[in-house]
């Protein structure tokens, strides 16, 4: 086996460590290797703490002068919240850098191994770069726009229903995939649902699993329908709610939610709705750098023709439920000729628990 490879491999578990817990930075994993002996590891943590290559070098149990260094994203060449790791590897005297993939902060952008290179340390970068890549695919969307990655997930029947037509939707995918889910919410900083799913089935959208930080609640309804007593108005202390809205909204209303310290975003319209791309923006700004979007079929159908959805997990649990009024996944208008369909591409596809799942990234060429 490729050494350069194993060794990245172990840095990228250990950047898969910070999933989660890094926003709006990236995960980064970092290996320290002598004589094919690993002498230190560390990965960053969180936002504001060293970074993984600093945390490896503290970690060492032996002088780390002449050593490899393994890390799963290009060292640092800027003063930001910690000075240039690049510089540290210098003074450390470190014999070789290999780095799976090139820091795309417009700030680094290959300035971090080209300061390597010029101290005469050897460097190689793109080992295991694929998997890199989509390891920090948020930070990635992030740093270069500005605007969310937008995550669509969706859960259906083999024959594409998300709710029967009398809208019983609880449990359409296995505990599998739903444990999944919950995992999923705990490492992207917001999720996003429509007023419709709110009132139609009066979701949580919390992260039910042990030890994680819930994600902003985001929810979409140009006009305040939202009912009060909505559960995603609840413990705004653990799981803060944002709700996007227009001018068209009721003014009682939004004194109320304010009152009950929920933030209301004043966002433009599109087609009568809550404009998207402004919504992801805004967002933004806001240091939101990750949504996963939970539908319903209305708002799935207007993200994916505004164009801000990146990635999609269909999970399809192995029931027929039939009925011509019976909701899909993605609603709305839809497209009407066969070749302007969203496509997607880098797909996976397997089983989980009883459910199958597909997955890919939206292929906006
Ligand atoms: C990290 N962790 O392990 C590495 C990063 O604001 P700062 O000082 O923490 O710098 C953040 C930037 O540093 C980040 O956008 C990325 O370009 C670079 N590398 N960042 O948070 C790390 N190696
Ligand atoms: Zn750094």
């Amino acid at each position: 086996m490729d050494m350069d490879e194993k060794f990245m491999r172990e840095a990228l578990d250990l950047a898969g460590k910070g999933l989660g817990k890094t926003s709006p930075n990236p995960v980064v994993g970092a290996v320290i290797v002598r004589d094919g002996r690993v002498i230190g590891r560390g990965y960053h943590q969180r936002a504001g703490e060293n970074h993984a290559e600093i945390n490896a070098i503290n970690s060492a149990t032996e002088s780390v002068e002449g050593a490899t260094m393994y890390v799963s994203l290009e060292p640092c060449s800027h003063y930001g919240k910690t000075p240039p790791c690049a510089d540290k590897l210098i003074e450390m005297k470190f014999g070789r850098v290999v780095a799976a993939m090139e820091d795309p902060n417009p700030k680094v952008a290959g300035k971090g191994m080209e300061k390597l290179r010029a101290a005469g340390i050897q460097t190689e970068t793109g080992v295991l770069k694929r998997e890199a890549m989509k390891l920090n695919e948020v930070f990635l969307k992030f740093i270069t726009t500005r605007t969310p990655f937008v995550h669509l997930k969706t859960a259906m029947s083999a024959d594409g229903k998300i709710a029967t037509s009398t809208g019983e939707s609880r449990w359409i995918s296995c505990e599998e995939s739903r444990l999944e889910t919950h995992s999923l919410r705990g490492i992207y900083a917001g999720i996003m649902a429509g007023v419709q799913t709110v009132i139609a089935d009066d979701p949580e959208l919390t992260c039910r699993k042990e030890n994680c930080t819930n994600p902003l609640r985001i929810i979409v309804d140009s006009t305040l329908r939202i009912p009060l007593e909505s559960k995603v108005l609840k413990n705004q202390d653990e799981a803060p709610t944002v709700i996007a809205t227009t001018h068209r909204a009721d003014e009682e209303k939004m004194k109320a939610l304010s009152a009950m310290g929920i933030q209301l975003l004043m966002i433009p319209e599109r087609n009568g709705r809550v404009n998207l791309r402004v919504l992801m923006e805004t967002l933004g700004t806001h240091g939101v750098d990750s949504v996963l979007l939970e539908g319903g079929s209305t708002l799935n159908y207007s993200a994916l023709e505004e164009g801000i959805v990146d990635k999609a997990s269909i999970y399809i649990a192995p029931i027929i439920i039939g009925g011509a009024g019976a909701p899909s996944p993605v609603g709305g208008e839809g497209i009407h000729k066969l070749d302007m369909a969203y496509r997607l591409k880098d797909i996976t596809c397997g089983s989980i628990g009883s459910d199958f799942k597909i997955e890919g990234y939206i292929d906006k060429e």
